[in-house]
């Protein structure tokens, strides 16, 4: 308690000696003495879930930046639900946070619950996956990577790697989860490149919803209904692996009888890249966390900010992974 009162004491020294500017805020949140009111931001985050490495690397980024932003952060975990999503928004604009972000499961839907934000005068921040609303005022910014560019990628490696080819090369794929943008948009964008060449044949697709556990699921299926599988494309590392474990439960090598495609780059990904289990993998980079504080500050500071910021990412091969590995932070 003495010690808290000192540190209250403290604070309100060094703010009078600051000129009281109503910025400081003691460490535990407490509002200085002088400048009218507490300054600390409060930001609501509403996160789909932890269906993967990325997932939980996005969530680690989140709330250290917001800690060393020093911004409060409320923050839920809807398990992959929309209505869960629907329900912590609703409960952070009754709690009057300043600044809603969240990351949309799904493309559709968000309308009614955006209108309510914006009728209560919350700004609403977009990072990691878009919405389809056609009224952008609904948001002020959306923060994350470029979907359909990640699927272009892969597919481009498909084309360079299979150039000389001249039989069919049959492809199956893991989708996202479905009706979200990175399933939506990896898949349009793979198709784009490949569909240039007929040989590329994608013989079956279907959603494995971001998680290891379906990964396995749906290629166990998928090898029992195609004994020719020449190409896995999944829409994310946790995916793949899951189908590497029925690829070799099947008795097949990973790798070589089926060449393996993933999104994301987390380090379990990059381990089966080095180890030569997958062929290629397009970087996702998860860490939005820094990004979206800087953001948050700058809408609520009245300053503008772009509609879109675009995440940079690149691609690595297998001898790019093993130079990775050992400095990768996620
Ligand atoms: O690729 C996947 C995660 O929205 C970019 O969601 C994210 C995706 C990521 O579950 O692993």
């Amino acid at each position: 308690m003495f010690k808290k009162i000192m540190a209250l004491v403290a604070v309100g020294v060094l703010a009078t000696a600051c000129g009281g500017g109503g910025e400081t805020t003691a460490e535990g949140g407490a509002p200085a003495s002088s400048g009218g009111g507490d300054s600390t931001i409060t930001m609501g985050f509403a996160q789909v879930g932890a269906e993967s490495g990325w997932r939980t690397a996005n969530t680690k980024s989140v709330q250290e930046s917001a800690k060393a932003a020093g911004i409060d952060l409320k923050f839920s975990d809807a398990q992959q639900k929309q209505e869960n999503q629907i329900k912590a928004i609703r409960s952070y604009i009754q709690q009057k946070v300043d600044i809603i972000a969240f990351s949309p499961v799904v493309e559709s839907g968000w309308d009614t619950v955006l209108q309510e934000a914006k009728a209560a005068n919350i700004p609403v921040i977009l990072t990691d996956r878009a919405v389809d609303s056609p009224d952008k005022t609904l948001y002020k910014t959306f923060l994350g990577s470029d979907f359909v560019e990640e699927g272009k990628k892969a597919g481009q490696w498909l084309v360079e790697q299979y150039a000389s080819e001249t039989g069919d090369v049959n492809i199956v794929e893991l989708q996202g989860t479905t009706g979200s943008a990175p399933a939506n948009d990896r898949k349009s964008g793979f198709a784009e490149v490949i569909g240039a060449d007929p040989k590329f044949k994608v013989i079956a697709s279907q959603s494995g919803d971001f998680t290891r556990a379906k990964g396995k699921e749906v290629m166990d299926a998928f090898l029992k209904a195609h004994p020719d599988i020449d190409v896995l494309y999944a829409h994310n590392d946790d995916m793949g692996l899951g189908a590497i474990e029925a690829i070799e439960g099947a008795g097949k090598v990973p790798g070589k009888d089926i060449k393996i495609i993933t999104v994301d780059a987390v380090k379990d990904g990059m381990q089966a890249l080095a180890d030569g289990k997958i062929n290629y993998i397009v970087e996702c980079s998860p860490l939005l966390g820094p990004q979206l504080m800087d953001l948050a500050k700058k809408v609520l500071a009245g300053e503008t900010v772009p509609d879109r910021v675009v995440t940079e990412e690149t691609t690595f091969t297998q001898e790019q992974a093993k130079q990775a590995l050992p400095t990768r932070q996620y």
